[in-house]
């Protein structure tokens, strides 16, 4: 009995990816190659780009290098073909083409949906009731201001958790994120930070099988029916996440929580979003929302612990700076390096894009509908087209955008900087981001000399692993003062 039923799943899975190869190669034969060809020495003519991509932690930093080389040019894994985009004003273009002829590329949306159903993965019209509803949750000083007390708490929670000793501050960070986004998200202490690592572990694991599911080789979630989204554990993770969620909707927000600015909102509203919806949106806010500020702040400690110059000179601005976000021109060093952290270390080094639905022409060339994913090299930009004049734009300089002429002490952003994407679907959580970055870190450096741990393995760099994060853990030591 089980040999035949072993058999029989052995053979459909075998029709499966001989039916996938052939769809492969009759997509291989059409013709692309448009565009300047990726240079890749392991260019084959089966898998393209494929086998020169295939170290997961390399890939963006191999993409990099391609524009580096010969700009915005074209490569193939497998039969996907993807043109990256190199040029501010291609990027403008798609961003005025943006959310209707542009829109994400679909094996993100497959891929974030699976945990995240809301503002991130929807497209017009749904995107356009869905984003109306979230954004203004993030959006005036005064509605940041009503999440201060508790980022502040946690903020305190923080410094208690690492006094007086060696901590691994990716882990911490990412904790702290976590945490905040349940607390200032709906009123939920899950207090990670110290112990709750089930909880962590519900959360920071589809991050881990998101990375997982992106990076196989072959798409075996949607190749394999039934089994394919449980062999990862998957299917068990986002039942537990909903379930927990909809409880915590059910329940409604306290006051001062996003879900009840959610709630709220969506009373008003004539096509309200259903309770799966808004399960999906505070879904999305904890994926979108918690590694990515994570590893900012991470970084952004990093840089201070290692430079005693630079940790000094900001902890002056900490000292008198008011957890506000009508205070932030007390504290530009701050800010700059909050900027030039997602300016070289960013979570979001490349943003893919779906075909168009019409035409566009991009380096004076027409990219017809379903020909390209369009993959706009965010990281790349911020590197190597800043204005002429920019001094050294490919080092990593706290100082960089500090201006002291200027109203809030900044230079203004220019344009190939876009760490939060661009045009109508920027992100909406920018501000709060950095807000949580700028409470941890000036409690922080108020309460304690930090030191980097040498662990003797060289300098520590980012991969990438569905965001970009540190390559290893880092770890610094908090003194205190
Ligand atoms: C340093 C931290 C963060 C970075 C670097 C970042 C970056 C990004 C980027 C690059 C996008 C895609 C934008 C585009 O398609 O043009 C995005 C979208 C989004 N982010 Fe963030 N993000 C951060 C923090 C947050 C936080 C804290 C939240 C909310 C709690 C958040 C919520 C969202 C949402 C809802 C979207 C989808 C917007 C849409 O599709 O309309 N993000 N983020
Ligand atoms: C950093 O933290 C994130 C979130 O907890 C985790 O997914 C990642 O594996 C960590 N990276 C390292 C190098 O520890
Ligand atoms: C892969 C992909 O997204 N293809 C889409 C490109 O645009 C056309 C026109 O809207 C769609 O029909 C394809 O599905």
């Amino acid at each position: 009995m089980w040999s035949w039923l072993t058999k029989t799943v052995f053979s459909v899975v075998a029709a499966l990816l001989v039916a996938k190869a052939l769809q492969v190669i009759s997509r291989v034969m059409r013709t692309g190659g448009k565009f300047p060809d990726a240079p890749s020495s392991r260019k084959n003519w089966f898998f393209g780009h494929a086998l020169e991509l295939s170290d997961p932690a390399k890939r963006v930093d191999i993409i990099d290098g391609w524009c580096e080389a010969v700009g915005t040019c074209e490569f193939r894994a497998l039969s996907r073909r993807a043109l990256v985009i190199t040029e501010v004003e291609d990027v403008a273009k798609l961003s005025s083409l943006r959310p209707r002829t542009v829109q994400r590329s679909p094996l993100m949306r497959t891929l974030c949906d699976y945990f995240a159903p809301g503002v991130f993965t929807a497209e017009v019209p749904q995107w356009t009731v869905e984003r109306r509803i979230v954004s203004p949750a993030f959006h005036s000083n005064a509605r940041l201001s009503e999440y201060v007390p508790n980022i502040v708490k946690l903020s305190e929670r923080l410094c208690e958790v690492v006094a007086g000793k060696e901590v691994a501050i990716n882990a911490t960070m990412n904790k702290f994120t976590l945490d905040s986004i349940g607390l200032l998200g709906f009123g939920q202490d899950i207090d990670t930070l110290r112990g709750g690592d089930d909880d962590a572990a519900m959360f920071t694991s589809c991050f881990a099988i998101l990375a997982k599911r992106l990076m196989a080789p072959l798409p075996y979630c949607k190749l394999i029916p039934y089994f394919g989204e449980r062999m990862d554990g998957g299917k068990a993770r986002q039942r537990a996440l909903f379930q927990f969620l909809e409880d915590v909707v059910r329940r409604g927000g306290p006051d001062r929580t996003v879900l009840a600015k959610l709630l709220e909102k969506n009373l008003g509203e004539n096509n309200a979003l259903t309770d799966e919806r808004l399960v999906g949106n505070l879904a999305t806010l904890f994926l979108a929302g918690t590694d990515t500020t994570g590893t900012t702040i991470t970084w952004m400690v990093k840089h201070l612990a290692e430079d005693s110059t630079l940790q000094e000179e900001a902890r002056i601005e900490a000292r008198r700076f008011a957890n506000r976000p009508d205070d932030f021109g007390t504290v530009p060093l701050l800010r700059s390096l909050f900027r030039e952290v997602l300016r070289m270390e960013g979570p979001v080094a490349v943003l893919p894009l779906q075909n168009t639905t019409e035409p566009v022409v991009i380096a004076g060339r027409t990219v017809d509908p379903n020909e390209y994913t369009l993959i706009v090299a965010l990281r790349f930009l911020g590197k190597h087209r800043l204005p002429p004049g920019e001094k050294d734009p490919t080092k990593f300089d706290a100082w960089r955008w500090v201006d002291r002429k200027e109203k809030d002490g900044l230079r203004p952003w220019p344009k190939a900087l876009m760490p939060f994407g661009f045009g109508v679907r920027a992100c909406p959580g920018k501000d709060l981001s950095e807000l949580e970055a700028l409470i941890a870190v000036g409690a922080l450096l108020r309460r304690f000399e930090m030191t980097l741990v040498d662990d003797g393995k060289g300098p520590h760099g980012a991969k990438f692993a569905f965001t970009m994060i540190p390559s290893r853990e880092i770890y610094v030591n908090f003194h205190p003062i």
